[in-house]
């Protein structure tokens, strides 16, 4: 644990709950850090098979803290893109590219980047009190952390544009109605939906997955051609693992399988 970021293993994954819960887990410095060192670890850590991201108290994540932005002593503002490109977008990539299921349970509000750093994960699953706000509108900004490039390939570019431009919030069903997120759940059933979901994930073949997750996110930028060359190879690599061999044994022998992740 952090002071912004508490950290749990259990059951072959790593739960990550962002904790700054007065100001609703909004980012500050440190916990861009502290994030990104416990997602280090679940790259390099081969006993973590599958990562939970959630917030503590009401929400999930305000995005940005907007007391490190105050300039009404007439200060200088800071340089966006410098911030955008040292903290936010490295937490995308490393999300994008951790070759392990990571999933999102989103257990309140989730605004500005808070919204689109959900959205970068792989299964997101949002209680029914949770609601979705593109808040960047409202304080002269853009999406950012991918959303811009996500939300019009996910609810198609009219929703995107209203979302972004109006900075409406959206309710976690409609999030899922739309195809934004996987599912809307109870608030009550939301933590062990996602926990069993991610002790699931943390169980299967790891190699497998983390390559599945790779080609859905890349088919996007390719062309069919080069995308069944892409699947080949990442078949041929998941063909040589373990869990293989493990899950053909497995079925064989009509039993359940026992993945170990290599
Ligand atoms: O700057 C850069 O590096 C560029 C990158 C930008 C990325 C971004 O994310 S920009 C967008 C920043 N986020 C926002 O604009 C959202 C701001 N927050 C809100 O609009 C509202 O808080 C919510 C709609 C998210 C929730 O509203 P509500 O009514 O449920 O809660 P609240 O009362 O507004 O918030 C509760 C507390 O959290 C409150 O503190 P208090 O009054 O109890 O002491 C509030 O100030 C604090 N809080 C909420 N969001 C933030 C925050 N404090 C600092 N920064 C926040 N983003």
């Amino acid at each position: 644990d952090t002071e912004t970021v508490l950290a749990n293993r259990q059951d072959g994954f790593l739960r990550i709950t962002l904790n700054r819960p007065d100001r609703l887990n909004a980012f500050n410095e440190a916990m861009h850090h502290d994030l990104r060192e416990l997602l280090a670890d679940a790259r390099t850590d081969r006993d973590i098979r599958a990562v939970l991201l959630t917030g503590a108290g009401r929400g999930f994540c305000a995005g940005q803290d907007l007391s490190d932005r105050d300039m009404r002593d007439g200060g200088e503002a800071p340089d966006l893109g410098h911030t955008i490109e040292t903290l936010y977008n490295p937490l995308i990539r490393q999300i994008r590219s951790l070759a392990k299921p990571v999933v999102c349970a989103v257990n309140g509000v989730a605004a500005g980047a808070g919204a689109n750093i959900a959205f970068a994960c792989d299964i997101v699953l949002a209680g029914h009190s949770a609601k979705f706000i593109q808040a960047f509108s409202r304080i002269g900004l853009v999406p950012d952390s991918g959303g811009s490039w996500l939300l019009p390939r996910l609810i198609g570019e009219a929703r995107a544009k209203a979302l972004t431009l109006t900075g409406e919030p959206l309710p976690a069903q409609t999030a899922a109605d739309w195809g934004l997120i996987w599912k809307a759940v109870p608030d009550a059933d939301l933590m062990s939906d996602a926990s069993a979901l991610a002790a699931r994930l943390a169980a299967g073949a790891t190699t497998g997955l983390g390559l599945t997750k790779q080609l859905i996110q890349d088919a996007a930028d390719q062309s069919l051609d080069a995308h069944l060359d892409a699947e080949r190879d990442a078949q041929r690599q998941a063909g040589r693992t373990a869990d293989y061999r493990e899950g053909v044994a497995a079925f064989l022998e009509k039993r359940p399988t026992r993945f170990s992740g290599s």
